[in-house]
């Protein structure tokens, strides 16, 4: 990062972190951490402060905090963390910021004159401070925090409500971008309809994406080109060196496999000039003459998400598949209400804790019809500074004429037309008829992947392998060559962890490594089971990470799932992704894969929204009969034989590896082989305070709620 675009602040940060990194070591030196509610919103700077003034403070004690520390430990932030002996004053504070009022605050600890702040922001500061009834947005977002949490939890990410405000870019974020120049700030089209509403009092600084709080108050932000679109495509993500890319150069060196990794603002142009894109390529003119959209998502950003395309093409039919009910779906149509070309279509979701993860676009074009399928959130930080996966069709033609009914013509030895049809059937909604009429009338002949999808349900009969794990499981039965594979390790990276039972025999090394394990031929119970390797970030991972803590926003796993089932933690291996120049990107991405015992080949490899979690993958019920599964998910499998002439993949992760190639190979997301977590390394959990080192910012972690 070049040093005169670096912000005062981040100056600031980068010295504290250096201030805090020598104490931590062993340097000499008393520091004061305080507390401070320094706010925008009329709330005097020397009113609010709060000094913190940790007695006995040995400099190491940040290490030994983390050398002996049960889970329970770490939940417990009314103790006094990290050995350091607070004052009562603190404690108060951070216990009332976590008894239930949904304010956040703003931690600022000082440190020779520096500031720390932490994750927490100024609004509902000026709301408890003001007065003892919340104000009515506060009351918004507290409802509907227990709307979301009465939705999500269980099952899977133990949830937090407040997903975006974890998730929410800062400014200090947005003015540390770039390798690159400037670009200057135009007025966009589209404002109009958001200059009539009124300007959010917290300005810039409001987290909330609450879509009915988005559609009622005007942001600043929404509308102004953020860094990392302005930086976006070939205006700032060049290759390297002076020759600078079009997309349709970094999409056609991609090709045959066409798996890329996001654009991330603030490392190397290098890495963000081959495998890897931002939604704006995705979306660009270059890719197509776009006649109309579907867009499948978890989060959406409807403002953010109609900027990303180009300007001719804002006013194309964009239809939204959502898994939204009740208010946030109401949220979500008021979002939509300015844009009269946007249709929503609710995925139906009968079953209890379950979610639509899935992330896939069509794209049609007068050219044809393109389908990406992707891991990334429709809302401006999971483009920003995150790993991400995009899986990019060729632009499917149009068949000469269209197929009678009920016949499917022009799919791929994958099927991959057949099964993406059967996975919108199971919609079972009257809204994504045309689509499936688009489908219908492409040939997809060229598609080289395989749909593995997952649908709520409990699946029996000839349709218990159609989803989940074991549709995974049949798909590598079918084509994996076992002889030489049996024994080879399956990788797992993801960024959420479900509840998978008090015993890795119930689920995780039973059922779900049996269906990862799987190969052609022997009977995969038979065999003993492969090892295993788990990629999810440490807390050292995160708090070092680009985004810092508020980064683990998007790594929704949570104590009380987590002391449930610490033999997980045996299997975990720390997020690194040198030869990407994501080490510091925390990853949105799902990937699995078997890999050769000299982790340069690769056997198969799936990138999904499939999170490690019971209700994405399914769990059989009824002594195995049924498959059980609560949420949608979507992912592609890529089967080396589909790409080579050969049964493996040879998978890097290194740039340079990957552009020398001569045949296709696996432009792997992270490095091989796994790091195991260092001796007092620690799963990321997102509801644990993490007061003890600053993260990259220099802001402590004090979890939301
Ligand atoms: C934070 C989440 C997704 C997805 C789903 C998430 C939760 C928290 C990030 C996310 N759920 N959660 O599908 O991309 O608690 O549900 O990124």
């Amino acid at each position: 990062m070049a040093a005169n675009n670096e912000s005062a602040d981040e100056k600031l940060a980068r010295e504290l972190q250096r201030q805090f990194d020598e104490e931590a070591h062993g340097e000499e030196a008393s520091y004061r951490l305080a507390v401070s509610l320094a706010g925008r919103h009329d709330i005097s700077d020397s009113d609010s402060d709060i000094t913190i003034e940790p007695e006995n403070t040995s400099p190491s004690s940040p290490d030994l905090f983390q050398t002996d520390l049960s889970y329970e430990n770490q939940s417990s932030h009314n103790n006094s963390t990290a050995g350091i002996n607070r004052s009562t004053t603190v404690h108060d504070i951070s216990d009332s910021s976590y008894s239930g009022e949904e304010a956040e605050r703003s931690c600022t600890a000082s440190s020779s004159g520096g500031e720390l702040k932490t994750n927490r922001s100024l609004h509902d500061i000026s709301a408890s401070d003001s007065d003892t009834e919340p104000s009515t947005s506060l009351k918004d977002q507290r409802s509907q925090s227990s709307l979301s949490l009465k939705r999500k939890s269980g099952a899977e990410e133990s949830l937090d409500s407040n997903i975006s405000q974890k998730r929410r870019k800062t400014d200090l974020d947005r003015d540390s971008v770039g390798s690159e120049e400037d670009v200057a700030t135009q007025p966009l089209a589209g404002d109009d309809e958001e200059n009539s509403k009124p300007l959010c009092k917290y300005g810039s600084k409001c987290y909330r994406k609450n879509p009915s709080h988005r559609a009622e108050f005007r942001h600043t932000e929404d509308h102004r080109p953020s860094s990392a679109e302005d930086k976006s495509s070939k205006q700032s993500f060049k290759s390297s060196g002076s020759h600078r890319r079009t997309f349709s150069e970094v999409y056609e060196e991609a090709q045959p496999v066409s798996l890329f990794l996001t654009k991330v603002s603030g490392i190397p142009a290098l890495h963000n000039g081959s495998f890897a894109v931002h939604i704006k390529d995705i979306l660009s003119s270059s890719m197509g003459n776009l006649m109309a959209s579907a867009q499948f998502n978890y989060m959406f950003d409807i403002p953010w998400l109609v900027q990303q395309y180009p300007k001719e093409f804002r006013s194309k039919p964009m239809l939204l598949i959502h898994g939204e009910d009740r208010q946030a779906k109401s949220a979500l149509h008021a979002e939509a209400e300015p844009f009269p070309n946007i249709r929503l279509c609710q995925a139906k979701l009968e079953i209890m804790y379950g979610t639509h993860h899935t992330k896939m676009m069509f794209l049609l074009y007068d050219s044809g019809l393109r389908v990406v399928i992707h891991t990334c959130n429709l809302i401006e930080n999971d483009w920003y500074q995150k790993t991400q996966g995009v899986w990019i069709s060729p632009v499917f033609p149009k068949l000469k004429r269209p197929p009678p009914d009920g016949a499917v013509e022009g799919d791929s030895v994958t099927h991959f037309k057949r099964d993406l049809l059967a996975y919108l059937s199971a919609y079972k909604s009257h809204l994504l008829s045309t689509w499936i009429n688009h489908i219908k009338e492409h040939d997809m002949a060229a598609a080289r992947v395989h749909i593995v999808g997952s649908v709520p349900g409990r699946h029996l009969g000839e349709k218990k392998d159609a989803w989940g794990h074991l549709r995974l499981r049949k798909l590598l039965q079918q084509s994996v060559h076992g002889d030489s594979v049996r024994k080879w390790p399956v990788i797992g990276q993801f960024s959420s962890i479900g509840s998978l039972g008090a015993d890795k025999s119930n689920w995780l090394c039973g059922e779900w490594l049996q269906s990862l394990g799987a190969c052609r031929q022997l009977s995969s119970s038979l065999s003993s089971p492969p090892p295993l390797h788990l990629i999810f970030p440490s807390k050292d991972n995160v708090r070092l990470s680009l985004e810092g803590y508020p980064g683990g926003g998007c790594l929704p796993y949570s104590i009380n799932v987590a002391k449930k089932q610490t033999y997980l933690h045996t299997f975990f291996h720390q997020w690194k992704s040198d030869g990407r120049g994501r080490s510091r990107a925390c990853p949105h991405i799902k990937t699995y894969l078997r890999a050769s015992p000299n982790w340069s080949e690769a056997a198969w490899f799936l990138v999904t929204s499939a999170n490690l979690s019971k209700a994405a993958w399914g769990a059989t019920e009824k002594k195995g009969s049924q498959l059980m599964i609560r949420s949608y998910e979507l992912g592609v499998l890529f089967i080396p034989k589909h790409f080579t002439n050969r049964d493996t993949f040879t998978m890097s992760s290194s740039l340079q590896t990957l552009q020398g190639a001569n045949e296709p190979l696996l432009p792997l997301p992270y490095d091989l082989p796994p790091t195991p977590y260092g001796n007092n390394e620690r799963p990321w959990m997102w509801d644990v305070p993490c007061t003890d080192l600053p993260d990259s910012h220099g802001n402590i972690w004090c979890p939301p709620r």
